[in-house]
């Protein structure tokens, strides 16, 4: 059984599987989330040759927000729709704007690897047409938001952490209130949906570091039915 599928069930508490890893125990996931200690390690290699054929087409970008600021983390989409943000809003487009060109296909490894995620964590029949690659750099962060511009809220998301480590962080159905905080690593993958679906979550700043993987940086790759 390859490394991968034997952390494969890691719903609560990494710990479990890795003794000495942390010192203190991490907090129990809410529901509705399941956390897949490096179910992408061995497609981890194939993921990121592929991103960066990806970059080549629909190259990373920072993205307007609609208050007029700019993301910090660069992005960029897969698949048959692609998540865009300008002056105009949120939303999903079958051409990237930069390009004026669809978006790169979502390869069927990548399809494979989502379902399979999905599968684990009670979801079976998990069919993305979306998936956002997000690039994030040493200092960026993404703050806590809803993903909310999906049209069926039944589907989960797939995310995958691919790079340096990050502390992916979660709250609830409004913006304030307590978050758990959850340290990501390279080829974690976490599943989300039911009544986690709309929460507000988001990841801390970027910590300096260099990973064999990547360098400097952390790839997500979030996947999603859009449509
Ligand atoms: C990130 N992810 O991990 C940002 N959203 O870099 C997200 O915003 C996200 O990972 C919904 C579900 C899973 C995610
Ligand atoms: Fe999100």
């Amino acid at each position: 059984m390859h490394e991968s599928q034997a952390r494969a069930y890691v719903s609560m508490n990494r710990d479990l599987f890795d003794p000495g890893q942390h010192s203190v125990e991490s907090p129990a996931l809410p529901p509705g989330v399941t956390l897949l200690a490096g179910f992408a390690l061995a497609d981890a290699a194939c993921l990121l040759e592929d991103v960066a054929q990806m970059a080549e087409v629909s190259p990373p970008r920072r993205m307007q927000t609609p208050g007029g600021h700019w993301t910090s983390v660069s992005m960029s989409n897969c698949g048959e729709i692609g998540w865009v943000s300008d002056r105009r809003g949120y939303r999903y487009e079958a051409v990237d704007p930069l390009t004026e060109k669809p978006w790169p296909a979502l390869p069927p490894s990548w399809l494979a690897l989502a379902a399979q995620a999905a599968e684990h964590s009670g979801f079976p029949d998990f069919l993305p047409d979306a998936c956002l690659i997000n690039h994030y750099a040493v200092g960026t962060r993404m703050g806590l938001h809803q993903d909310r511009d999906e049209r069926d809220f039944s589907a989960p998301i797939v995310s995958v952490s691919l790079g340096l480590p990050v502390t992916f962080q979660f709250g609830g159905a409004g913006r304030r209130g307590p978050v758990v905080r959850i340290p990501l690593q390279h080829g974690d993958v976490i599943v989300w949906g039911g009544v986690a679906r709309r929460h507000y979550h988001g990841v801390l700043t970027l910590k300096q570091g260099m990973h064999p993987a990547t360098g400097d940086r952390r790839i997500n790759l979030t996947f999603r039915k859009a449509l």
